[in-house]
């Protein structure tokens, strides 16, 4: 959520309802600079997604679900006037900030309901609108994890051998604070501050890292979502981009959970 700190404005594209697939498979989110893609209606339970990145910009795809009474023009009014955490709006996680030509996978949990997508990194994009409607709940599969990342009041704990491959990671947030976790993999000589730096920046200027995706917040703790994606080796950067002030406007510069310590780097050896 890079630009919740940041001033920008949001416009609306609502889907047609007639171009969308409903059945068996991932649910495919594609970011392109223009804006994301998806279908229009994701089944309700755990699903697995596919985020790509064709983009030339970094993207990210959050899931937030809409309160009755709210569409998602009032939703992006409501960000457009500078709230952060609309009223009623619940964050559903999603993949975190990628890279162009990179790709990630997700597990999550969707409720029925009214949702948006949305990339805080580009809020110029219009903020896409789908729906999951109420039925009965099949959840796929999530594959076994080869890393638990336990996100804590305010640090990171990652437990479990991460080796070079194709690896996956499930994620346990504790509370009572919503948390979320970036992944960069760090360029030669660079560290973890050039990292928070970066970022607070908005990611403007030359990067210090690539980033690989992650997983955002989830507004219920209780909520685990595993990430599956390759690492190749080097040295990784996790950090929490969530305002320390979850009242601060979008403008205000506000302190971030890395600023408390929600940043850890590790190593993936070859
Ligand atoms: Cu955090």
């Amino acid at each position: 959520m890079v630009n919740r700190t940041a001033r920008w404005f949001v416009s609306i594209a609502l889907l047609s309802s007639s171009c969308h697939t409903v059945g068996g498979g991932p649910m495919r989110i594609v970011a392109t600079d223009a804006g994301l893609e998806a279908p229009a209606t994701m089944r309700v339970g755990l699903r697995h997604i596919v985020f790509e990145n064709h983009g030339a910009e970094i993207h990210e795809a959050m899931l937030v679900r809409l309160p009755a009474g709210m569409d998602a023009e009032r939703f992006a009014a409501l960000v457009n006037d500078g709230v952060l955490f609309p009223e009623g709006a619940q964050d559903y996680s999603g993949p975190g900030l990628l890279a162009g030509g990179e790709a990630m996978e997700l597990w999550l949990t969707l409720d029925p309901g009214d949702y948006v997508l949305i990339c805080w990194h580009h809020m110029r994009d219009p903020v896409r609108g789908f729906s999951v409607p109420a039925g009965a709940r099949e959840d796929d599969v999530p594959p076994r994890e080869d890393a638990v990342l336990s996100l804590r009041d305010f640090r990171f704990e990652l437990s479990g051998a991460l080796r070079a491959g194709e690896r996956v990671i499930k994620v346990e947030a504790h509370g009572p604070t919503i948390h979320e976790a970036d992944i960069f993999r760090l360029l030669p000589g660079r560290t973890a501050g050039d990292v928070q730096r970066w970022y607070k920046d908005d990611l403007g200027g030359a990067p210090p890292a690539d980033a690989l995706g992650g997983v955002l917040d989830s507004h219920d703790t209780g909520r685990v979502v595993w990430l599956r994606r390759n690492f190749t080796p080097g040295r990784y950067v996790l950090h929490c981009g969530i305002p320390l002030d979850q009242q601060a406007k979008s403008g205000e510069s506000a302190g971030l959970h890395a600023d408390a310590g929600m940043v850890l780097t590790f190593d993936i050896d070859p």
